[in-house]
């Protein structure tokens, strides 16, 4: 027998079956049921099986896709054409988005301009601008220094004042080290640094042991001086590197660092920025002895094991005048 399609009955299909068409698809009101080919005949701007879809003709690039009249964009894409790159919500805070790259407003760096570059405003003790790698900086008046400017220095380097009343005048205080009146002052007396010496080196035999390739360091003029090559035992030798800062947290210079009870192994100096390398000999505890007027003497025990260059925590020297 025949089966008749949707809206047909009788024997041969040939009459149309007037309750079946009522029931016949609505097409979603955007189009007709169309008897002979038996689907949805959708209206201008409408398509999909039930005409349920608005046809969507826009350009929405390689990113998108139209949906609904309008361009709806992959994950990271805006703009009418989804042809613009997002930024990371982060770079809204502090700026601007410029097609996937985040530029910066004053005084913030980072990809996402999440880095502050000046902060407190430089303590208004300096002034923010761009340094030449394009990020913000504090450049601070000539008698303030730290990354915001907040850490003071001895303006008057022979005056015999102690102008930034850290309690080290003239001299004493490491900052005045780069000026000509404290050039020959004891007080700015300091070691020469390890790598200009090893720049002026032959490199060491790659199969040169932890002690021939550390030597350097007490041979004469170098990095540690009075130190007999003797009382070293090649196979403990170990060498310990550290800061030495005032309570403002920024390096001394010239403090005689030597280890305690052991005047045959040297001393060194303390460098720019407070740094230190000296020689040991390791497999146990080494107390190293700090020292320069006006600050406190200070010892600092530090375990150290054969063969290693061992990094010490900052070690802070205070004066009388001080709280310890
Ligand atoms: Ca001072
Ligand atoms: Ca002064």
């Amino acid at each position: 027998m025949c089966v008749c399609r949707k809206g047909w009955k009788g024997a041969d299909c040939s009459e149309p079956d007037s309750d079946a068409l009522r029931c016949l698809p609505d097409c979603s009101g955007h189009g007709h049921f169309d008897l002979k080919y038996q689907k949805c005949m959708c209206d201008e701007k409408w398509t999909g099986a039930d005409c349920s879809q608005e046809k969507c003709d826009l350009d929405c690039g390689e990113q998108g896709h139209c949906e609904g009249g309008q361009c709806v964009c992959q994950d990271g894409w805006t703009g009418t054409k989804c042809s613009e790159k997002l930024c990371d919500p982060r770079c809204s805070e502090h700026g601007q988005c410029r097609n996937g790259t985040c530029l910066c407003i004053q005084g913030w760096n980072g990809k996402h301009c999440t880095l502050e570059g000046c902060s407190k405003n430089c303590n208004n003790h300096g002034e923010c601008s761009m340094n030449d790698e394009s990020e913000w900086t504090c450049h601070c008046q000539h008698d303030w220094d730290g990354p915001d400017c907040s850490i003071p220095l001895e303006r008057n380097c022979n005056d015999g004042i102690d102008n930034d009343k850290d309690g080290l005048v003239d001299c004493a205080d490491s900052e005045c080290c780069q000026e000509k009146s404290c050039e020959n002052n004891p007080l700015c007396f300091a070691a020469v640094d390890p790598l200009d010496v090893l720049l002026r080196k032959q490199p060491p035999a790659v199969t040169a042991s932890f002690f021939q390739r550390m030597q350097f360091m007490i041979e004469e003029g170098s990095v540690q001086s009075y130190a007999h090559r003797t009382v070293f035992n090649d196979s403990r030798a170990s060498v310990i590197r550290g800061q030495v800062v005032s309570s403002s947290g920024s390096g001394i210079m010239g403090i005689r660092v030597g280890v305690a009870g052991d005047a045959h192994l040297g001393f060194t100096v303390t460098r720019e920025g407070g740094w230190f390398d000296i020689m040991v000999n390791g497999g146990g505890a080494v107390k190293l002895h700090f020292q320069r007027d006006p600050f406190r003497p200070r010892d600092v025990t530090v375990v150290v094991p054969w063969n290693e260059i061992v990094v010490i925590n900052k070690v802070m020297m205070s004066t009388d005048d001080e709280k310890p």
